[in-house]
C-alpha cells in the first residue's frame, strides 16, 4: 500500500520529509495580482503588495483537479483541508476523493473533517504521519484521527478582524469594533468550525493571558502546543513561557504563518493548536 498525505496550505505546513506528502495551495488575490500559497511565497512581500492595495483582495480555494492532482500514487490518501464552514476547499477535496476513488479501483481517500484552520491540522497531520510511520492499518487510522481530534482545539489573537470580514467570513458589524487601536480579538474555533470571539483584550499581554485561559479551559494540561505566528515571534515565545510556568516539561513548536493564513489572521496574529 501506497500512502500519502495531503493537505492544503491553510495547515502552514509545505513539506513533511518523514512521509509522502503534497501541499494544495489556496490563493490570495489583490487586484489583479496573484499570490500562490505554495511554501516558496514570500510573505512579507505580500504583505506590503496588500497593504498599498486600494482595491479589492481575497482568497480562493483549490478546486477538484488541484486536489486529484497531489491525490496521484498513492492508493491510501489522508487529506487534511481547512474548515468546510469557511472555505470550499473541503468540499473540492470531498468531490476529488470520490473521483480519484472512481478512477483508481481499490484506492481509498480519508477526508478530515478538521472544522479548523492553521496549527491544529499541523497536530492532525504530524499525528497521521507518525502513524503510517509505526505501519498503523489505514482503517485504524481513520478511526483514531478522529478520537484524536475531539481533544484538539485552535485558539486564538488576532489584530484585526478586516480580511475576514471584506471576505464575508465574519459579520463585518463584529469586525467593525476590532479595527480599534490596541485591541485584540481572542477566540476559538468553534466546535462547527467557525470562529468564535471570546474576548476584546486591550493590549497584547491581557490578550495572550486571556488565551491561556481559555486553553486551560479546553482542558489544556501540558500536551503538545503548535503555535504559529504572523510577525510576532515575541507573543508566541511570551505564550510559550505562560504555558511552561504552569507545565515546565510542555512541547511547545513554533512555526510561520504562511500566506492563507497571514492573510486571515493579519500583522501581528497569533494561531494555537494545542492538546487538551
Ligand atoms: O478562499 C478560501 O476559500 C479560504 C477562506 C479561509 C477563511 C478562513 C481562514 C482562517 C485563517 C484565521 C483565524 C482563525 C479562525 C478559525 C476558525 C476555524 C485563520
Amino acid at each position: 500500500m501506497r500512502y500519502k498525505l495531503v493537505a492544503d496550505s491553510s495547515a502552514n505546513v509545505y513539506s513533511m520529509p518523514q512521509v509522502d506528502f503534497a501541499v494544495v495551495p489556496l490563493t490570495i488575490n489583490a487586484e489583479g495580482q496573484e499570490f500562490v500559497d505554495d511554501g516558496t511565497l514570500d510573505v512579507a512581500a505580500m504583505e506590503s503588495v496588500l497593504k498599498q492595495t486600494k482595491g479589492r483582495t481575497g482568497t480562493s480555494c483549490p478546486n477538484v483537479f488541484d486536489w486529484l492532482t497531489a491525490f496521484e500514487g498513492a492508493d491510501r490518501v489522508f487529506a487534511v483541508p481547512i474548515t468546510r464552514n469557511m472555505s470550499g476547499s473541503h468540499n473540492a477535496c470531498v468531490q476529488a476523493a470520490a473521483e480519484y476513488e472512481r478512477e483508481r479501483p481499490g484506492a481509498k481517500v480519508y477526508v478530515v473533517d478538521s472544522l479548523s484552520a492553521g496549527p491544529e491540522l499541523g497536530l492532525i497531520l504530524d499525528k497521521i504521519a507518525a502513524w503510517i510511520g509505526e505501519g498503523k492499518e489505514a482503517e485504524q487510522i481513520w478511526q483514531d484521527i478522529q478520537a484524536y481530534q475531539k481533544r484538539t482545539h485552535l485558539s486564538f489573537s488576532l489584530g484585526s478582524l478586516n480580511n475576514l470580514a471584506r471576505n464575508g467570513r465574519v459579520n463585518p458589524a463584529v469586525a467593525k469594533i476590532a479595527g480599534v487601536l490596541g485591541i485584540r480579538i481572542v477566540g476559538v474555533a468553534s466546535d462547527e468550525g467557525t470562529l468564535e470571539q471570546r474576548h476584546k483584550s486591550r493590549g497584547e499581554q491581557k490578550a495572550l493571558e486571556q488565551l491561556y485561559q481559555d486553553m486551560l479551559e479546553r482542558g489544556y494540561a501540558g500536551g503538545l502546543v503548535r503555535i504559529a505566528n504572523c510577525f510576532n515571534d515575541l507573543a508566541a515565545r511570551t505564550l510559550e513561557a505562560m504555558i511552561r510556568g504552569d507545565f515546565p516539561g510542555a512541547t511547545v513548536l513554533h512555526e510561520l504563518c504562511g500566506g492563507l493564513c497571514s492573510f486571515y489572521a493579519e500583522h501581528g496574529g497569533l494561531l494555537v493548536g494545542y492538546e487538551g
